[in-house]
């Protein structure tokens, strides 16, 4: 077998609403689920090895389990079939990389939404090494781009956030929750919810998006799901109002995080932008520090469309991380590698389906390593 046979309105109503919580909610720190028992249980194989030699391996990777390893590899494998299905072709016949094998992995992963800067930066390292080691099989690439890779994103100043851990002089941490229509906004505060909660962490959302109809009914739904409350005034209302009640709840409550969705807006909707300025003003009033997050959640299947949002988005308003959804049903999840290479903000989460599981944190290796089928 060869080697790439292996990838096979104005304000109204200021009284807030707290919808309730379901049953199995609690503002107790939750007792982890049997799921979460068992997920801590199945650690990989690589996650039991000690550290390596040079000490570099995460303490995170200890929370990578196996189940999580299955969710990315699936959520991920439409990408790497089609970058697989291009290197492969790239190396068709050939027994060495040279200059030619290098300028066809130039358009492999410009063509894998990888992007043109963070693509140059690859090829360099990879002819480093070629030149370095002298004789390369392609035989030798996909170990070889794997590591260059994860080196790369890894040479960034960022670290992988730790598992859902909210410090202790940081509650609540407020999460405000910003981006375009459609993305995932509210799905990825459910899920966040789902983990935060599962973390032992008591977690209050915020209905902030009081434009689209439904929109709190819909967070409503996750928030029944996951046993959180919700605030939520009526629709029209004045988005920071509900921000600062939801921020004054969760503060009075002694809840650990808080989640506030807002309405889907383009970043050149000057209004808009600025109303995004006056929710995190109002909710100084209650935290000074808040928001401490202000997540932009991408739709990772637009490609290099999700870069030029996050591009223009992070310019018109203060962004300090970044979520790309939808990696799953898209060969275009290349996106994340040139996201995480060009933005000093943080990708801290990745979508990888609409299931409650489906996000995940977003660690570089790990991601890297799954989508060289490693
Ligand atoms: N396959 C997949 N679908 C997702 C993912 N994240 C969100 N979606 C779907 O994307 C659609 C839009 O999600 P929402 O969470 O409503 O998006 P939003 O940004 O809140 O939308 P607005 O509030 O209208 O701006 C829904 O059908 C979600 O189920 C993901 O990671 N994978
Ligand atoms: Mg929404």
């Amino acid at each position: 077998m060869g080697l790439f046979d292996v990838f096979k309105k104005k304000d109204g109503e200021e009284q807030a609403v707290v919808v309730p919580q379901s049953e199995e909610s609690s503002l107790q720190p939750s007792a982890p689920s049997e799921e979460s028992l068992e997920q801590s249980e199945s650690i990989t194989a690589e996650e039991q090895t000690p550290q390596s030699a040079e000490g570099k391996k995460s303490l995170l990777g200890r929370f990578f389990t196996r189940e999580k390893k299955e969710t990315l590899d699936k959520g991920l494998e439409k990408t790497k079939q089609g970058l697989f299905a291009k290197i492969a072709h790239t190396v068709a016949g050939k027994s060495t990389i040279d200059d030619d094998v290098l300028d066809d992995l130039e358009e492999v992963f410009i063509t894998s939404d990888v992007g043109v800067a963070t693509t140059i930066k690859i090829l360099d390292r990879i002819q480093e090494r070629v030149k370095k080691d002298k004789y390369v099989g392609t035989s030798d690439l996909n170990d070889m781009l794997c590591d260059e890779i994860t080196q790369l994103l890894a040479d960034n100043n960022n670290a992988d956030m730790e598992d859902f851990h909210v410090p202790a002089d940081m509650r609540p941490y407020v999460i405000m929750v910003v981006g375009v229509n459609g993305v995932g906004k509210t799905t990825t505060i459910g899920k966040l919810a789902y983990h935060y909660k599962q973390a032992g962490n008591n977690v209050v959302l915020g209905a902030a998006d009081t434009y689209r109809a439904a929109a709190d009914e819909q967070l409503e739904i996750w928030g029944q799901r996951v046993g959180v409350p919700v605030i939520k005034h009526n629709m029209g209302t004045d988005p920071a109002s509900v921000a600062y009640d939801a921020v004054a709840s969760a503060k009075a409550q002694g809840a650990d995080v808080v989640i506030i969705d807002t309405a889907g807006r383009l970043h050149n909707n000057v209004g808009l932008m600025r109303e995004l300025t006056k929710i995190k003003t109002v909710m100084k009033k209650v935290l000074p520090e808040a928001p401490n997050e202000v997540l932009l959640v991408l739709d990772g299947s637009t490609g290099q469309n999700a870069f030029e949002q996050a591009k223009q988005f992070v310019a018109a308003t203060e962004v300090n991380a970044l979520a790309v959804t939808k990696l799953d049903g898209t060969a275009k999840g290349g996106v994340v590698i040139g996201i995480s290479d060009q933005f000093q903000i943080p990708v801290k989460y990745i979508g990888l389906g609409e299931g409650i599981e489906h996000l995940q944190i977003f660690r570089r290796e790990e991601f890297v390593r799954s989508l060289f089928g490693k």
